[in-house]
């Protein structure tokens, strides 16, 4: 998709932020190639300059480069893009180069970098290099270090990527806004000796959320904390690609967080270790095994592990609702409540209430009808029935003999025969209670003593 012909077909955008600066002057600027699909592009190894072992940006891209005078020259072009969070449902956001997040940038430990960056947005923006070490004039923070880059211009950083890590760009300029609306981007500075640090699949992601109406397109960008989508790298479960690793192959996961809260990030079924920060490679001795770990606001953590254990794991935020989309909010909790038969009373009361809890089924078995352009909160179809899953979950596919560099969906995983869990079908005999183990049965009238939803409590619904 990034090659030259998408560049030509597909980036009329481009082609006319081109056309602002003189026919000489245009020459002079890198190719902006854009990015449309939203498959998992396969790792880009370099072409130029020093060689690396690429990373994988999982339903993204990483930007192509030019070498002129021993200097690696990017285009980065911001601009309104149209998201795919997952199938059925689009969001208008902005991002760089055609999609949110922007492509990743790779680079080397020691590579003079220039980037040149075009505003299409109808503001001014800024590109701030999160964790580089550079001149203070090349932060990126409008106002402070340089002035806005105003629409229709284009700015000029260059700076010495001088150590290896992971690290992200982003906007110093009308952030609420500007993040809000999905511009973000990851960048990966390898190190010198490709040996050093070296896995076999390295994967990023940055975690982003949205206040996306149900049935509407654009985010509302005055949301502070009551964001209703939570995407990796702006997809969804199930518009996630899965984590491909062949069985023993040593696998990081870089994890950026730019929504505005933590997310505890886990793995199903390995133990791994927090070996990178945004501030550099943690020394060995001072990892320690973790199946969870908390990516706070502006954190990024690269976990590394083996992926010694045949099957599909389940990643994902611990937070539960981070695992589901935009129809999750304002229902009341009916759990305890023989609601068989009244769902239509209850519907009188609580208009587009739906029946769930104990007694009613869970939220993935809604069929309810949606408005256009809306996921259910809780879907995904897996080999047992409804994954009932949402938001930050992928699943990790460890295989056996998976060629190298095959990042293919290897379908789901074939359990050896007596593995999996199972219906008892022998005798279960009645459970020996204390006396006072019972459930406290529910106060007469208080059954339907439910909360209407958008009636909003501000003190209990908080992220
Ligand atoms: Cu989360």
């Amino acid at each position: 998709m990034t090659n030259r012909r998408s560049f030509l077909t597909g980036a009329g955008v481009t082609m006319l932020g081109a056309s602002l600066v003189s026919k000489a002057g245009a020459a002079a600027l890198p190719e902006a190639p854009v990015h449309n699909s939203a498959a998992t592009a396969a790792p880009l190894a370099p072409t130029s300059g020093r060689p690396y072992n690429p990373v994988v940006t999982l339903n993204g891209w990483t930007l192509p480069w030019r070498m002129k005078d021993g200097v690696k020259e990017f285009h980065l072009v911001a601009e309104p893009v149209v998201r795919e969070l997952a199938p059925g449902m689009q969001a208008n956001l902005w991002g760089y180069n055609g999609q949110s997040p922007g492509p990743t940038i790779e680079v080397v430990e020691g590579d003079r970098v220039r980037i040149f960056v075009t505003n299409k947005l109808p503001e001014h923006t800024s590109v701030h290099w999160h964790g580089q070490l550079l001149p203070c004039g090349m932060d990126g923070v409008t106002g402070l270090t340089q002035p806005g880059i105003q629409p229709g211009k284009t700015f000029v950083y260059e700076f010495v990527a001088r150590h290896a890590g992971t690290f992200m760009y982003h906007p110093h300029a009308d952030e609420m806004q500007q993040m809000a609306m999905g511009m973000m981007g990851f960048w990966v500075t390898h190190p010198k000796n490709p040996r050093q640090h070296a896995v076999d699949r390295d994967y990023v992601m940055l975690l982003s959320s949205y206040d996306i109406e149900p049935g509407s397109y654009t985010p509302r960008t005055n949301t502070m904390l009551d964001f209703n989508l939570w995407t990796i790298n702006s997809r969804v479960f199930p518009g996630l690609d899965p984590l491909v690793a062949r069985q023993n192959d040593k696998v990081r996961i870089r994890v950026g967080n730019l929504t505005m809260t933590n997310h505890p990030i886990h793995l199903h079924g390995h133990r791994f270790e927090v070996a990178g920060t945004d501030g550099g490679w943690v020394p060995k001795s001072a990892r320690w095994p973790e199946v969870t770990t908390d990516v706070a606001v502006g954190q990024m953590r690269a976990i590394e592990f083996v992926a010694d254990a045949p099957g599909d794991w389940a990643f994902h935020c611990h937070k539960s609702h981070h695992t589901m989309n935009a129809m999750g909010h304002d229902v009341p909790t009916l759990i305890g409540v023989d609601h068989r038969g009244v769902a239509e009373k209850i519907n009188q009361l609580v208009p587009g209430y739906m029946v769930m809890g104990d007694k009613g089924g869970s939220m993935g078995d809604m069929k309810m009808a949606l408005p256009a352009n809306t996921l259910p909160m809780m879907s995904g179809e897996g080999p047992f029935g409804n994954l009932e899953m949402g938001g930050m979950f992928t699943v990790l596919k460890v295989r056996e003999g998976l060629a190298r560099g095959d990042y293919r969906d290897p379908g789901w995983y074939r359990h050896p025969a007596g593995t999996v869990a199972r219906e008892w079908s022998g005798e279960v005999p009645a459970p020996t209670r204390a006396p006072d183990a019972r459930p406290a049965p529910a106060p007469a009238g208080q059954a339907l003593d439910a909360r209407k939803p958008g009636a909003k409590d501000h003190g209990g619904h908080h992220h």
